[in-house]
């Protein structure tokens, strides 16, 4: 009986086998899933990501307070009957301590969405447009407030007024990615993504704000912190905009460094209000020679390249997808292309399809791309190899 009872005790001493690895502090899955990103890196095939896909979509947002709609829908499920095999969520105002984030989705639904996908076999990864601890106002930068954004990062960094605070929202982000966790208790890796778009100035820890030290120095308390409260389960990805116009210097200029950063990512938009065909063109070769510089320092870094953020709002052309972006993506190996949101509350805001949307015949053709990787494709990401 006493020996029963002390083998069903180990047997169900959960943590166990999530203990994090010596060498990287992170578990086996995190550092499995990491490999398989960096093994696609090198490949031909790359994932398909939708920002908040299963959450809501172009008429539809899901009942958050009913627990039998979780992961029932999906746009891109909809248009080719298969999930993204990536998911990404936003943490935006998770550090202010309230339900929902910045889109009005409640964080305990993000949780349980997240978890879903991991057991389905997916991938999750996070943004945080964090608010303005010094300002009191959102990432976005305003006007009136610009000289309170140029001191923001100073702010939160050691010795600054709002350091203390700025602790305690990153112990926020801290208490949900441990909060990731399966019943069996597994915890689920994830790709954090924080301080994304920062050679644009548009967020508070944009390049006009900070100093390259600073901005450093930020990625560093965010990491060093979340190490401290027991994160195990976060890979992270830098995320600039284009402005580096395929310069690898100006790339790298605010790089916090290879031991704290897994994926070399780049968020290119495009933008062509009227369907334009040069400025599409534009797009093409914008990504191509920015992408191109992306993974090649990722070769050369031994990371992950992805193309972290992308779409064409509202998607002007029928075509958009095999004819714009999987040639460009055909030349440059990335593990995955991540779309924005099909936002049910802002008109015309929108990067999937969704039934009736004309590009969805040529999003199918995507689909069947032997290149593209939809969630049935993808199984053993956390596996190791
Ligand atoms: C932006 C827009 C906003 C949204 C934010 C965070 O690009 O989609 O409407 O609030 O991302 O998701």
């Amino acid at each position: 009986m006493a020996l029963a009872a002390s083998a069903l005790a180990s047997c169900g001493d959960k943590n166990k086998a999530e203990d994090p690895l010596a060498e990287s502090g992170r578990t086996q899955r995190t550092e499995n899933l990491l490999t398989n990103l960096k093994a696609m890196s090198d490949s031909a095939v790359y994932m398909f990501g939708h920002h908040d896909d299963t959450v809501y979509g172009i008429g539809w947002e899901a009942d958050y307070d009913n627990d039998s709609t979780i992961h029932s829908k999906s746009d891109v499920k909809s248009v080719c009957n298969d999930y993204p095999a990536l998911l990404s969520f936003d943490l935006g105002r998770i550090e202010l301590g309230g339900d929902r984030n910045l889109d009005g989705v409640p964080f305990s639904r993000i949780r349980q969405e997240i978890i879903a996908h991991f057991n389905r076999g997916g991938m999750v990864t996070l943004s945080w447009h964090a608010d303005n601890p010094l300002s009191g106002g959102t990432a976005w930068v305003a006007d009136s407030l610009k000289d309170v954004e140029t001191r923001t990062v100073a702010a939160v960094l050691e010795g600054g007024q709002k350091h203390d605070v700025f602790l305690t929202w990153l112990d926020k982000v801290a208490d949900f990615l441990n909060s990731l966790e399966t019943p069996y208790g597994v915890k689920v890796p994830v790709l954090f993504r924080p301080w994304h778009e920062h050679t644009g100035s548009w967020f508070w820890w944009g390049q006009q704000h900070c100093t390259a030290e600073q901005y450093k120095a930020l990625w560093q308390l965010t990491e060093e912190r979340l190490k401290q409260k027991g994160v195990v389960n976060a890979l992270y990805a830098y995320s600039p905009g284009t402005e580096a116009d395929g310069d690898a210097a100006k790339y790298l200029e605010r790089y916090p460094g290879d031991e704290l950063i897994d994926l070399l990512g780049l968020d290119c938009y495009c933008f062509a209000p009227e369907a334009d065909t040069t400025q599409i063109a534009q797009y093409t070769e914008h990504l191509a020679k920015n992408l191109k510089m992306v993974c090649a320092i990722a070769k050369q870094h031994q990371k992950a390249a992805a193309l972290t953020e992308t779409g064409y709002e509202c998607l002007k052309t029928d075509n958009w997808w095999t004819q714009t972006l999987a040639p460009v993506l055909a030349q440059q190996p990335i593990c995955y292309v991540l779309v924005w949101r099909n936002a049910h509350n802002r008109p015309n805001h929108f990067f999937a399809p969704y039934p009736g949307q004309h590009s969805t015949s040529d999003f199918v053709r995507f689909y069947n791309d032997k290149r593209t990787l939809f969630l049935s494709d993808v199984n053993g990401l956390y596996l190791q190899k």
